[in-house]
């Protein structure tokens, strides 16, 4: 039996999973779980990145306290956010928040100095305003300083394992994400950094995932345990790269949706597919282990989550299965959104908002949480199914099934609603994707497993998806076509 070690972490919450592997299954077990809550200092946001040092600290010493050696550990973490250190290796700045408000404007000066065509072409990567080239630019229009006094930046995943082990490299998945490399290369694109005037010599050289990094060399995490053999290894640090490795398929092509904070949702392709579609429906192609993920991000559970949010602060008790049944007994289709209205990325009160866009789309707005939380899941269901006919039409393919990995899968009442939008079958499983893809990849770098269809084979093994047929498939098509004219109504009022 080996143990083995994933800390996986999400925007909202972080996780020490140990595995233990017997040759033929893979079991985790969740061992810690703590908040990712941002920190604010005035109005900025940052993560709170000394807290999560410390609880994954805390949650490998668990470990090892409680299960004696582990072989390996691998991080992964969501994507695109940094930290600068200087030529001591010491962090110069909490790391920004991707939710901060300041990165829309960056992206539209870069926009208007490069073009939206230019800047897809050259990297693959979806224009989203938190990419780690906007955010840099944001850095640079405010803090020239800091940037200035840097040395190295590094993605989170990157970074903790530079504290855990004191090596420092830039893991493929997650560099994919900053749309600042050359789309289907492993490089930096030094001249897009050039022509914005951003100091190319921070990036590290890339690794591929699966690299073994060094061993643990936290001196307090040393004290704290027997670590010191316990190797550190670059697994796909990419949370939804994880995530997708673990997708319970031996078929070549499905679709697939990453649930949790985000509903990442897309295909895996050989080469990035860019061209004048993929543009123009702003889909990305973020590296992945010997592919590369065709998808599109939306907004998720963070609707939900937000909601939630309001909700207590208003006294109202929130917990996500209370809001599940109220939703499941409200009137259907009472309202339809967009959930990638912009409006959404950070609002002060997101049921606000949603009551908003619905006067604004001449919708009567909801006034109570079960119509409000109903109509969020139905909405993300319908994006869902937009996005899915997209993808079928950008790959000229039909995808039978749709997967759902992730926290999100555990949704019975999104995943129904998923599969009567799509009037496909739902497989829904494995919850704890992006920590099994972590454990797998750990697997490969050891040579445990000789290749991902060997991983793959693993997972099939391991876990025990849940299936839903579609239901009510005239009824959701006609909403899909009302959904349809309010998201152009709603695009036309921004
Ligand atoms: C999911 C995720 C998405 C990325 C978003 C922001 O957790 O990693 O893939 O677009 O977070 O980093």
């Amino acid at each position: 039996m080996m143990n083995l070690l994933a800390i996986d972490l999400g925007a909202s919450s972080g996780r020490v999973m140990r595995a233990s592997f017997n040759g033929a299954t893979l079991s985790l077990q969740e061992v810690r779980r703590f908040r990712n809550q941002p920190v604010y200092i005035a109005d900025r946001m940052y993560t709170n990145l000394y807290s999560i040092y410390q609880e994954m600290k805390w949650g490998i010493a668990e470990v090892v306290k409680t299960h004696g050696q582990v072989a390996a550990l691998g991080i992964d973490s969501w994507a695109v956010d940094y930290g600068l250190v200087d030529s001591n290796g010491h962090l110069l700045d909490l790391p920004r928040h991707y939710r901060d408000g300041r990165n829309v404007s960056a992206m539209a000066e870069v926009v208007d100095k490069l073009g939206k065509a230019e800047l897809f072409l050259r990297t693959g990567i979806q224009l989203q305003p938190f990419n780690t080239l906007y955010q840099l630019y944001a850095m640079k229009r405010e803090n020239e300083n800091l940037l200035s006094a840097a040395h190295k930046l590094l993605l989170i995943p990157d970074l903790l394992n530079f504290f855990l082990c004191g090596e420092i490299a830039a893991e493929f998945t997650n560099a994919t994400t900053t749309q600042l490399m050359c789309a289907g290369l492993r490089e930096w694109d030094r001249e897009l950094m050039a022509q914005l005037q951003l100091p190319d010599g921070l990036l590290p050289s890339i690794v591929p995932a699966g690299s073994a990094l060094g061993y643990v060399r936290d001196r307090e995490l040393l004290r704290m345990g027997p670590v010191s053999s316990t190797r550190v290894i670059h697994t796909t640090s990419h949370d939804t790269a994880c995530a997708v490795v673990s997708v319970p398929t031996d078929g070549q092509h499905y679709a697939y949706i990453s649930s949790g904070t985000w509903s990442l949702m897309g295909t895996v392709v050989a080469e990035p597919m860019i061209n004048e579609l993929t543009e123009q429906l702003n889909f990305t192609n973020e590296g992945g282990l010997g592919n590369y993920r065709l998808l599109k991000n939306v907004m998720g559970l963070w609707l939900i989550q937000e909601t939630q949010r309001v909700l207590e602060s208003v006294g109202e008790q929130a917990d996500i299965e209370r809001l599940i049944h109220r939703a499941r007994m409200a009137e259907p289709f009472q309202f339809l959104f967009n959930p990638d209205d912009v409006r959404l990325l950070q609002p002060e009160n997101m049921p606000d908002t949603i009551r908003q866009i619905c006067v604004e789309t001449g919708q009567t707005p909801p006034t109570d949480a079960g119509s409000l939380v109903r109509g969020i899941f139905e909405s993300l269901a319908l994006k869902y199914r937009m996005v899915l006919d997209e993808l079928e039409l950008v790959t000229g393919r039909h995808y039978a099934a749709v997967h759902i990995v992730g926290g999100g899968s555990q949704n019975q009442l999104l995943s129904q609603f998923t599969a009567n939008a799509t009037a496909r079958m739902v497989v829904a499983g494995p919850s704890e994707a992006s920590a099994m893809g972590n454990v797998l990849v750990q697997l490969l770098a050891l040579g445990e497993i000789a290749t991902p269809s060997d991983m793959t084979e693993l997972v099939i093994r391991s876990v025990e998806p849940v299936t839903y047929a579609p239901r009510d498939v005239d009824l959701w098509e006609s909403a899909y076509a009302k959904f349809q004219r309010i998201v152009e109504k709603q695009a036309e009022s921004q």
